[in-house]
């Protein structure tokens, strides 16, 4: 395929509330829509990056210069003849996988659409319906219980609770006295240090499936030490910027779990290449969110219908994010099963209207 034109827009919609995590809260979502256009087909895809590097490095401002000024040029520069080999073609500009991923996901995308076939078909997904659980920002404790209450009852697989020091026991015990067996993790966002093993082993009695990311957000040597510290497993998400970051905490044993996120990883190939590595491994995971909007949504059901995301991932209904999203299709979970959009590529549209209504900034890069 050739692409002919690569479009940068950044959308700002409103959180239907505010999503507190260990770092930062947050009201809104600032989304990069990218799209390719290739013989008369668009391709559409999400960067995650956000304005300012709370989560990790990568940031809007970055990402808009790299995938104006290298990966968009690069990639109209030369024929592409499959998507798998696209990434590959950047590696000369170091790191940045969520500007990379952005723009790969949209070629991935077209490339399906092109071919007529659900994109999980290119990823080898067969199923059409995938498990999901949902990540609960930080609230307090009688918001958070009702919260689970109502998550429980809309059927979630598993439910996700974001902590921090002074924002976890308590909390975990109020949650655990009304759901003693419910499937419960907790998600630090690298909160913690192995200066605090008091408390970490106060969070090591709640018969939580996981911990996630509990200490530095770029660390593997002190999270295998902790590991061996406590009985919980640990997961990691913030630490796998790459196949071979994934490789090494697996050898270090820095996590029996492995959260993917497409955009942290450096795009679709790059999870092909982790996927085929836990499942030789027989490390379980499951797919990771970045409160998308219905294209990275879309995207991320796909890549999780693979057959090694075994355990219920973050991509929960839409609604619970947005009032109204940019898809015309609304992404909603019933009973805890998220139905993975129908027909070629992601299977998801935009609302053409509502896109422009909250576009901040659109460009254009022409071959
Ligand atoms: O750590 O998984 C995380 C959202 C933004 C940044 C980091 C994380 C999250 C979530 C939300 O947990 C998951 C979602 O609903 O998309
Ligand atoms: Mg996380």
């Amino acid at each position: 395929m050739r692409i002919d034109e690569v479009e940068l827009r950044i959308v700002h919609l409103p959180y239907v509330s505010p999503f507190r995590t260990s770092f930062g809260e947050e009201v809104g979502k600032h989304a990069l829509i990218v799209t390719v256009r290739s013989d008369g087909v668009e391709g559409y895809g999400e960067g995650v990056m956000d304005p300012f590097p709370h989560y990790r490095e990568e940031c809007i401002p970055g990402a808009l210069h790299l995938l104006r000024g290298a990966f968009a040029p690069e990639l109209m520069s030369r024929d592409v003849a499959h998507p798998s080999e696209v990434t590959a073609r950047w590696v000369e500009w170091r790191g940045n996988p969520m500007a990379k991923t952005a723009l790969e996901l949209a070629v991935w995308d077209c490339f399906a659409r092109q071919q007529g076939v659900p994109l999980r078909t290119l990823l080898g997904g067969e199923r059409t319906e995938i498990p999901v659980g949902a990540s609960l920002g930080m609230n307090p404790i009688p918001q958070t219980v009702a919260s689970v209450a109502r998550h429980v009852e809309q059927g979630y697989q598993r439910v996700k609770l974001k902590i921090e020091p002074g924002w976890d026991v308590d909390m975990l015990a109020a949650v655990r006295a009304d759901f003693p067996d419910i499937e419960l993790t907790v998600d630090a966002n690298s909160a913690y240090t192995l200066e605090m093993m008091d408390l970490l082993h106060q969070i090591d009695e709640f018969g939580l499936h996981y911990i996630e990311q509990p200490l530095h957000w770029d660390d593997m040597v002190e999270h295998a030490h902790l590991a061996t510290l406590l009985h919980t497993e640990l997961c990691l998400d913030e630490t796998l910027t790459s196949p071979a970051r994934v490789k090494a905490a697996l050898d270090l044993k820095a996590c029996t779990v492995v959260n993917v996120k497409v955009g942290r990883v450096g795009g679709l190939q790059a999870v092909r290449e982790i996927h085929d590595l836990c499942v030789a491994r027989e490390v379980p995971m499951w797919c990771g969110g970045m409160l998308e909007t219905g294209i990275g949504r879309a995207h991320n059901i796909h890549l999780a219908t693979m057959p090694g995301f075994v355990f219920p991932g973050d991509t929960a209904s839409a609604s619970r994010t947005y009032s109204r999203d940019i898809t015309e299709q609304q992404l909603e979970a019933t009973n805890g099963i998220m139905p993975v959009p129908a027909g070629p590529g992601i299977g998801v549209t935009l609302d053409r209207a509502f896109v422009d209504q909250v576009t901040e900034s659109v460009e254009v890069v022409r071959r």
